[in-house]
């Protein structure tokens, strides 16, 4: 069986991934059936053009969260999904098309398989046209997370929803170069409503992020940690462990969970252990305690601890112990995760001390006066975001030295588990302003637009781009693609992108963003650190 699929930074020969297993570890039959998923959601969304129901939203939501890179590995899953959105589908009959995302029928995973072969990527035969519907879904893949954490706290919006069923659809519809630009731009303005919508979920349910020292160390007793960015099975698992002996450690993208008021006030909620997501093979096997994955990104499970590793939400992987959603209210059961941490030895030291964190917006702009009193100075002469994803390749060095590199009277703003390649360098302060200034989760993107749109109007100035910002993003999976899809919707220029630009852009689109919005890929360390503070 083969497969296509380009999706993500890591695809093999930044070509694509084409044979029996892409460079994640996702099967070419797993490929397959998410291919399907989106084809049956792409029929859902023609249908729903008509009978939109808030519902249905969120069911492509979920299931397009379900295919961002390193979600989910279970087919089982697939198939259950796949089937769910059929009888959605059906559901909203009858239709006023025929097209092949409506007529279509399958019921067994026999089904799905053979239909995976005429719906993938390549089904789009040109280059152009494919490269503009694929950026417009993988776009659409962050927002579908996002929105997905935002509905689990209670927060929905028909409008997010509805762009999502909007751009589906379009990619079944024969539309001008103009009209598609014009979808991926809206996909950007949509991505900053949705990561407002899950900033104000999380801050409403847990406080504004504080200036917090994150302890990187361990303690004495059992553990359990967790990683993904649902902070709504953070708290449950908090409350859940209070008095059981058992401590509560983050890991990857859960590190900004350490930030939130609402979680600090638990004792036994330790600090963050180890660092981005693909050191998980090593840092899993000496944590010692169980594992839970709340969502991307889980890489393929190594023996040593798979008998200790759970997933939960729209996180899966075949074998691997599944915790059952919330119903009616109820809170999810972490107990068997619980019993289990209690039987295991603590976890293995492999760091010492503490980082800071904690800037989101709120935070920031309580230090506003601070912050402009520097730049006025000159004391802070530059801003550079480097937010965005890590990823194994030795390349990320490169974001790693450009933070080493970068002069003292820089301050770099991060988000996301890019984080990683430069938080733990002692890169030290300006006046009191840490030089790494880390908003939280990749959603928290939204807090740097937030912080450069209040410098703007502090600044009296008319467009963002005259601010002494410059943007140099690590990506890997797709919701860095929508975090971009924001800032490009906002009017930002310039932006450096790496380690590489993405596979699915084809020659042609590549010359759309830049004469539009002056991408360009990362290139040498001490060039691109010369033209950033040169603002180029
Ligand atoms: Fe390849 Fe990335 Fe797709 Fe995995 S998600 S199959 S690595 S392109
Ligand atoms: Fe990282 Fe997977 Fe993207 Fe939320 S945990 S940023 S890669």
């Amino acid at each position: 069986m083969s497969m296509f699929c380009y999706q993500c930074q890591e695809t093999i020969g930044n070509v694509g991934c084409k044979y029996a297993k892409g460079a994640c570890g996702k099967p070419a039959e797993t490929a397959g059936l998410q291919d399907v998923m989106i084809h049956v959601l792409r029929g859902i969304a023609i249908a729903s053009e008509t009978k939109y129901e808030a519902k249905n939203g969120f069911f492509a939501a979920k299931a397009l969260f379900a295919t961002i890179t390193n979600a989910n590995y279970d087919d089982d899953r697939f198939v259950a999904l796949i089937k769910e959105g059929l009888a959605i589908r059906d559901s909203l009959k009858p239709f006023e098309s025929n097209h092949d995302a409506l007529t279509w029928t399958g019921s067994t995973k026999a089904d799905f398989n053979a239909k995976a072969a005429s719906v993938g990527v390549l089904a789009t035969e040109n280059e152009d046209v494919r490269s503009l519907r694929e950026l417009l879904i993988y776009g659409l893949k962050g927002i579908a997370a996002y929105a997905e954490h935002a509905a689990i706290l209670g927060k929905e919006s028909d409008d997010v929803y509805k762009f999502i069923m909007e751009a589906l659809a379009s990619t079944t519809k024969d539309l001008s170069v103009d009209e598609m630009v014009a979808l991926v731009l809206k996909c950007g303005n949509v991505a900053v409503q949705t990561m407002a919508l899950l900033d104000e979920a999380n801050t409403t349910a847990y406080g504004n992020p504080e200036i917090t020292e994150v302890n990187i160390g361990v303690g004495t007793k059992p553990g359990i940690l967790i990683s993904g960015h649902d902070l709504k099975d953070m708290e449950e698992l908090l409350k859940q462990t209070v008095g059981t002996g058992v401590d509560v450690y983050t890991h990857s993208e859960m590190l900004p969970a350490n930030y939130y008021p609402a979680f600090k006030k638990y004792d036994h909620f330790v600090g963050n252990y180890g660092n981005a997501w693909w050191k998980q093979d090593t840092e899993f096997e000496s944590f010692n305690g169980p594992i839970l994955m709340t969502t991307n990104c889980i890489t393929p499970v190594k023996d040593s601890y798979k008998n200790r590793i759970f997933t939960t939400g729209m996180a899966g992987y075949p074998g691997v112990v599944h915790i059952a959603e919330r119903e009616d209210g109820k809170t999810k059961d972490f107990s068997q995760i619980i019993e289990l941490a209690k039987t295991c030895p603590a976890p293995i030291e492999i760091e010492k001390g503490k980082i800071v964190g904690g800037f989101a917006h709120a935070q920031v702009i309580a230090l506003a006066d601070k912050v402009v009193d520097a730049v006025k100075s000159g004391a802070i002469k530059r801003f550079v975001v480097m937010a965005g994803c890590d990823g194994r390749h030795t390349t990320r060095n490169y974001f790693t030295d450009v933070a080493a590199e970068l002069p003292k009277d820089t301050v770099i703003l991060t988000a996301g588990c890019a984080k990683y390649r430069y938080n733990k360098l002692d890169l030290g302060d300006i006046g009191g302003i840490p030089r790494v200034l880390d908003a939280g989760q990749c959603n928290d993107s939204y807090s740097l637009v937030v912080i450069a749109l209040k410098l703007k109007e502090v600044f009296g100035l008319a467009d963002i781009n005259d601010l002494p910002i410059s943007y140099d993003i690590a990506w890997y999976e797709q919701k860095a693609v929508a975090v971009l899809l924001a800032l490009l919707a906002l009017g930002v220029k310039g932006i450096r992108l790496g380690p590489t630009l993405p596979a699915f852009l084809s020659a042609n689109v590549v010359k759309v963003l830049v004469e539009n919005f002056d991408i360009k890929p990362t290139g040498q360390v001490a060039e691109d650190v010369a033209a950033i503070m040169e603002g180029k």
